[in-house]
């Protein structure tokens, strides 16, 4: 099991006359929607043994909704009148970031149901979705939307309108944005893309909250507080940073790390100066921190008081590095969905009262073709040099309710090379059956029913 030693900060908590707050909090329990997968005969995937049970009454409650297997009773729901309780509350959260930041993940976890395509390549969604989370009297509506790049980026890899576009309009019916990092990258973590930074600069009153993903890939965690310093500019929620971190051994007690992230009010507050305590366990194996010994140390300061603060001037944006706006920052890992929950808590309480926008029968504004194509082709890129998947057309033959309520789907992938055509069924067709076995798993998870899924690979006439 995953250390619990994530933690969040929260700027709300240090307000200039607020509570000072000890927050401890732990990870939550990987997710279970990756399922192992059996073996499965060559060209596709038969019926899988023991398919999760379909609640005799899915709605809402703990248990995220199952998307319907027919197109006609999918845009039924989805159109239909919502289930507004007597005082509903609603929230709209656009989700941003560079490509391969951990979006779609992070949205398949919040909603507890993988609904949106993932993989490792770039440019995975090629067009906004909206994921729906009913949970008693709130709904918090997801937008995933393709990674932020520049028209040249986009010209040069021959990428969809919609991905450039499909980002801004989601911010148009935000009401908050989620704008994600991954801490991962070395290359890129250190400022937020110029595109993240117009994006934001367009929209400034749409309240925004930092995610820092990928958290489990760190092995020092202490670069964290330098990144939310250089990504925030050491401003949050319209106060300064002072970023301090202690580790603390105690042989009594488990051995645990403390960072403590102080905030200083602006000038006129000063003296109601407010620190804000986090408190985390033991950083992870790996990790660099010394606990060897009944020490009290301060490995690093961060102090940002002393730092000018310049004003952030719209469509600066070429020189800056970082959003001295955001109201919140998070630190999680989508992938195995620690302190995802957390973050799912703190959406609930930001949301306003209004009328629901759907059903809460609804998990997901996608077609069931749509989601299928997005797994399928989500396998193909999982597999594939770049250039096979970026050249398939997927048509769907068939689709239709077999004898003993299975979903057959037959699916044609159509190719312009013979070459690609080879490199896609594999050696004896083992790759082709790998991605149906997969794709077949994953909608089986989603429809929560049986799926029969066949693929074909023709060469394009
Ligand atoms: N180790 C680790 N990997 C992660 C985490 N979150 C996402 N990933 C991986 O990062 C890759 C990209 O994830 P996606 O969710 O597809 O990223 P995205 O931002 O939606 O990507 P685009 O749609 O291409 O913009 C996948 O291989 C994920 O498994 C995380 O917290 N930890
Ligand atoms: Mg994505």
């Amino acid at each position: 099991m995953a250390a619990p030693w994530l933690q969040r900060w929260r700027g709300a908590y240090a307000g200039p006359s607020g509570p000072l707050r000890l927050v401890r909090l732990h990870g939550v329990q990987r997710s279970s929607w990756r399922a192992a997968h059996a073996a499965a005969g060559a060209f596709g995937a038969g019926p899988h043994p023991g398919p999760p049970q379909r609640a005799a009454n899915p709605g809402p409650g703990p248990h995220p909704p199952p998307v319907a297997t027919s197109r006609e009773k999918h845009a039924r729901i989805v159109q239909g009148r919502p289930d507004q309780p007597a005082e509903p509350k609603v929230l709209r959260i656009s989700i941003i970031g560079a490509p391969n930041s951990g979006k779609s993940t992070l949205s398949n976890q919040l909603l507890g149901r993988k609904v949106f395509p993932v993989s490792k390549k770039v440019h995975t969604t090629r067009c906004k979705a909206r994921g729906v989370i009913t949970h008693e009297d709130t709904q918090l509506i997801i937008l995933d939307t393709p990674g932020l790049t520049s028209p040249m980026k986009a010209k040069r890899h021959k990428l969809e309108a919609a991905m450039l576009t499909d980002p801004w309009d989601s911010m148009k019916h935000a009401d908050l944005v989620l704008v994600l990092v991954d801490v991962s990258d070395h290359w890129t973590r250190n400022s937020l893309s110029l595109e993240v930074l117009k994006c934001l600069s367009q929209f400034p009153h749409i309240p925004s909250v930092l995610v820092l993903n990928k958290v489990d890939l760190l092995k020092k965690k202490i670069i964290l507080l330098g990144l939310i310093n250089e990504l925030t500019e050491g401003i949050v929620n319209g106060k300064k940073l002072k970023v301090r971190s202690e580790f603390e051994y105690n042989s009594s007690s488990p051995a645990k790390t403390v960072l403590k992230v102080t905030q200083t009010p602006p000038p006129e507050n000063r003296a109601r100066e407010s620190p804000c305590q986090l408190e985390t366990d033991k950083a992870q194996e790996g990790s660099s921190l010394d606990n060897s010994s009944d020490v009290k140390a301060s490995e690093s300061s961060l102090d940002t008081e002393a730092r000018e603060q310049k004003p952030y001037k719209y469509g600066d944006q070429k020189n800056r590095k970082g959003w001295p706006h955001f109201q919140d920052i998070f630190m999680l890992a989508a992938l195995n969905g620690e302190e995802v929950d957390t973050l799912k808590q703190y959406l609930l309480m930001q949301a306003k009262p209004g009328p629901w926008e759907f059903h809460s029968r609804v998990l997901t504004s996608q077609s069931p073709h749509e989601i299928c194509d997005n797994i399928i082709r989500e396998k193909i890129l999982e597999y594939l040099p770049l250039e096979v998947p970026y050249g398939v057309t997927q048509v769907t033959e068939l689709w239709e309710e077999g004898p003993s309520g299975e979903l057959i789907i037959v699916q044609n992938l159509v190719v312009p090379r013979k070459s690609h055509k080879l490199m896609l069924i594999g050696r004896r067709g083992a790759l082709i059956s790998r991605i149906a076995q997969e794709a077949g798993q994953d909608l089986m998870n989603i429809f929560l029913c049986d799926i029969r899924l066949k693929l074909k690979v023709e060469v394009k006439s």
